[in-house]
């Protein structure tokens, strides 16, 4: 089956009222959004990058089936623990290379800016792979309130520590060193694809999915899409990342999905899509840069992406 058309999704179940109510806006050249041009003229669904054969995946697989250490290493304990954390009030401290730094609260960080339905694929550095639903505001518009100064070269975001909350950070066997941290350089934060999450299937965004906000940034592996983001820091200089502090050899800052990398553990030229099992593994190959590279690769041209990966 080709990707839904938006006849087949009742308007419920995928995309709220206010996001129908707005301008529709298409991106880039590929093949799901000449399909997506058909979408009816109230739609303002993205969807970004999808090849003829994706299928947005259940959601149930996408709200119970994740990774977030912070509630435990399995992929079933962010649904079972992440009820326990307080997203209300939440607060965003903003510092480095800005005019506007201090403290924030969210409410007043996201106000007037209205989440827009983008249909992305979505790839984790562990082979797996999803088409998700996601609601989310261009990241561009959020920092752009900052007043980034000429010196911002890069933005660096770090998730909530909070250990009475997050049972994985209490874990005696943890071997990151809380809290997660993430980051793009400048220019990668402003392209048009890169968004701050804040829905799913035109709900709220779960707690286990990153709530009350996560980055996305489709063409980049998962780890980059750091989640329940309390700081934004901007720097001249290149942030470090969680992963790449953790297994340098393994994980880099870019993490551009490259099917011509393998991981030194195993290959990435190809990925198990979601629902997949032993009987059914739904492999399909891997495309570079998660299938926008039309999109993106110019932002990486004259880099060497053995590299850097
Ligand atoms: N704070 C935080 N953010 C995180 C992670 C994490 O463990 N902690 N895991 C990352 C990884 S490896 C992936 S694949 C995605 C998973 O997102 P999902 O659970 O919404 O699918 O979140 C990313 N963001
Ligand atoms: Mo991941």
């Amino acid at each position: 089956m080709l990707i839904r058309k938006p006849a087949d999704i009742p308007t419920s179940e995928i995309t709220p009222e206010a996001v129908y109510q707005q301008r529709r806006t298409f991106m880039g050249q590929s093949a799901a959004l000449i399909v997506g041009a058909g979408l009816s003229a109230a739609s303002s669904r993205v969807s970004a990058g999808l090849q003829e054969d994706d299928e947005i995946t259940p959601e149930q697989i996408v709200t119970q089936y994740n990774n977030f250490y912070e509630f435990g290493t399995d992929k079933s304990d962010p649904y079972a623990n992440a009820g326990a954390l307080t997203t209300d009030p939440w607060t965003v401290s903003v510092s480095g290379a800005a005019n506007k730094t201090g403290d924030f609260a969210f409410e007043d960080v996201i106000k007037g800016l209205t989440p827009e339905e983008r249909i992305y694929r979505f790839r984790c550095v562990e082979a797996w792979s999803m088409v998700v639903p996601w609601m989310g505001i261009p990241l561009k518009k959020i920092l752009q309130q900052f007043e980034p100064t000429g010196d911002a070269k890069y933005v660096a975001f770090k998730t909530l520590y909070r250990p009475e909350e997050m049972v994985g950070q209490r874990s005696f066997f943890s071997s990151i060193d809380w809290p997660y941290v993430e980051g793009l350089r400048m220019d990668e934060a402003y392209h048009p694809l890169s968004i701050m999450v804040t829905g799913l299937y035109g709900k709220e965004l779960p707690n286990q999915n990153g709530a009350p906000w996560r980055l996305m940034v489709p063409w980049k592996y998962g780890f980059k899409s750091i989640k329940s983001i309390v700081s934004i820091h901007f720097s001249e200089r290149q942030p470090v990342n969680t992963w790449q502090a953790l297994a340098a050899h393994e994980y880099g800052f870019y993490a551009n999905v490259n099917p011509a990398v393998d991981h030194p553990r195993w290959s990435q030229a190809s990925e198990r899509r979601l629902p997949s099992s032993i009987f059914n593994p739904n492999r399909r190959p891997t495309l570079p840069f998660n299938g926008y590279a039309d999109e993106v690769a110019e932002l990486y041209r004259g880099m060497d992406l053995r590299k850097n990966y």
